[in-house]
């Protein structure tokens, strides 16, 4: 038992200029739903059986409050930076313009984080589209393209100077998929013609925002977030090869390729028409505008068999497990990050969510979480064997600061290095999160 996050003397990652960081996103934290339009999991909560523990964003950890406080307590894990998302339905009116008091509070935060000297990784959208929009069709819609474009237009304009990188999307799989394929996320839709529609629009969402940032904050690191399951066959027969190479490229590839490639993966003549997405001409080049960062998330791998209907079938995760029950399987992490390398002609890449679910418990004040701390050490060196291996890491960013609206799971969920108590909005530093602040420190 090693009560420490270590790394190899030599590594990359012990320089000073690797930037560690911890990572939030608006919904999950910040509460303060009146001061705020509506958004898809506002409505997604108060709809029965959605939400495991029937909760919502209503007040989370209070964030919107308690800002001030949460950026001394970032401060004191002395982090370099603090990658935070905006809510889109807070910023922007219904007619298209700014909210002044919604901007005021972003520009608050990211004044004070520049006080402190921590770098702002600003993501623009973390899945709380305005329900207005999604009343108009959402993601299914083309034209919602063009409000995030010029959406991410006047944001930044309006912040001027201050943030040192913007993210457009994070993860467009888990909006596509999860919100507009099989409904376990908001707004809830489920069929197989919709997925890949809706992927489209975001990715075009996010090409057309591409440009716009370019030119509105040219000294940014612009990008984007996406998050991978590296998907593993569960034998070495071909057919549970080509059933896993067929869901890899389902999920993962198919929100890179178009990226770097300006094209979706061939399996696409594969999935019946009425599944394609609406691909006017040009979107591929809009979608494809060079990126200064790619981030990557990383939690667990998937194990895939063949299946005659399906394509494919993913078994059971076996052990050991987190406490969502994700496989815990740092061996790739590594190479992910190594095939990705290979595959595509990457920019620096951050990884900007990776962390555990683990059933923490608080004792007179204390919060344990030795199971997240080995977590951490061995997905920490998982990055330091790709990087030995030949990938530009040029940070890390732990998912999460603090315990936070989980989505679909509510609050049963705790993923954070600070512990959040939700009924005195009290917040004790794990373990976990004292390990992270040393390794940092000790640099
Ligand atoms: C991220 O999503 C989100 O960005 C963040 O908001 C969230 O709180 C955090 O992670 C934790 O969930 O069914 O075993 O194949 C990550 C979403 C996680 C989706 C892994 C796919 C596959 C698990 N991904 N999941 S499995």
């Amino acid at each position: 038992m090693n009560t420490k996050i270590t790394l190899p003397a030599n590594s990359k990652m012990l320089s000073n200029d690797f930037v560690y960081g911890v990572a939030t996103a608006s919904f999950q934290i910040e509460g303060g739903k009146d001061s705020r339009l509506p958004c898809i999991w506002d409505t997604f909560c108060d709809t029965p059986d959605k939400v495991a523990d029937g909760s919502n964003g209503e007040t989370a950890c209070n964030h919107f409050n308690l800002w001030q406080q949460d950026i001394e307590l970032i401060d004191s894990l002395e982090v370099d930076a603090y990658r935070l998302s905006i809510s889109w339905p807070r910023v922007i009116t219904e007619s298209g313009e700014l909210n002044p008091e919604g901007v005021a509070y972003y520009v608050g935060i990211l004044d004070a984080l520049a006080d402190k000297n921590i770098k702002a990784y600003v993501t623009l959208y973390h899945w709380d589209l305005p329900q207005h929009l999604e009343d108009k069709g959402g993601w299914l819609n083309r034209e919602t393209a063009y409000k995030f474009r010029d959406y991410a237009d006047l944001i930044s304009k309006a912040f001027g100077n201050r943030v040192y990188s913007y993210a457009t999307l994070n993860e467009p799989f888990c909006s596509a998929f999860l919100g507009y394929e099989v409904g376990v996320h908001a707004p809830g839709i489920v069929g197989k013609e919709f997925g890949k529609k809706a992927a489209h629009h975001l990715l075009l969402a996010h090409g057309l925002a591409m440009a716009v940032l370019t030119k509105n904050s040219p000294n940014s690191l612009n990008g984007i977030v996406l998050n991978f399951t590296p998907c593993y066959p569960e034998s070495n027969s071909e057919a549970d090869i080509n059933a896993t190479a067929f869901a890899d490229d389902y999920f993962n590839q198919w929100y890179i390729k178009p990226l770097f490639d300006a094209e979706y993966p061939a399996i696409m003549s594969q999935l019946p028409v009425q599944n394609h997405p609406e691909i006017q001409p040009g979107d591929m080049e809009i979608i494809s505008h060079p990126l200064d960062f790619l981030g990557v998330n990383f939690y667990t791998r998937a194990i895939y068999r063949a299946d005659v209907k399906e394509h494919f079938f993913q078994i059971d995760p076996p052990e050991p497990l987190t406490d969502i029950g994700w496989e815990i399987y740092p061996k790739a992490f590594t190479e992910l990050l190594v095939s990705l390398n290979k595959k595509y002609k990457l920019p620096p890449v951050y990884i900007t969510e990776n962390g555990a679910a683990m059933a923490d418990t608080i004792v007179n004040g204390v919060v344990n979480d030795q199971n997240r701390i080995d977590y951490y050490h061995d997905h920490l060196n998982a990055v330091h064997n790709a990087i030995e291996q030949g990938v530009n890491v040029d940070g890390y960013f732990a998912w999460s600061l603090m315990d936070n609206f989980e989505w679909a799971e509510g609050y049963l969920k705790r993923f954070g290095i600070v512990y959040v108590d939700y009924v005195t909005q009290e917040r004790t530093i794990k373990a976990s999160g004292l390990a992270y602040k040393e390794l940092i420190k000790n640099r």
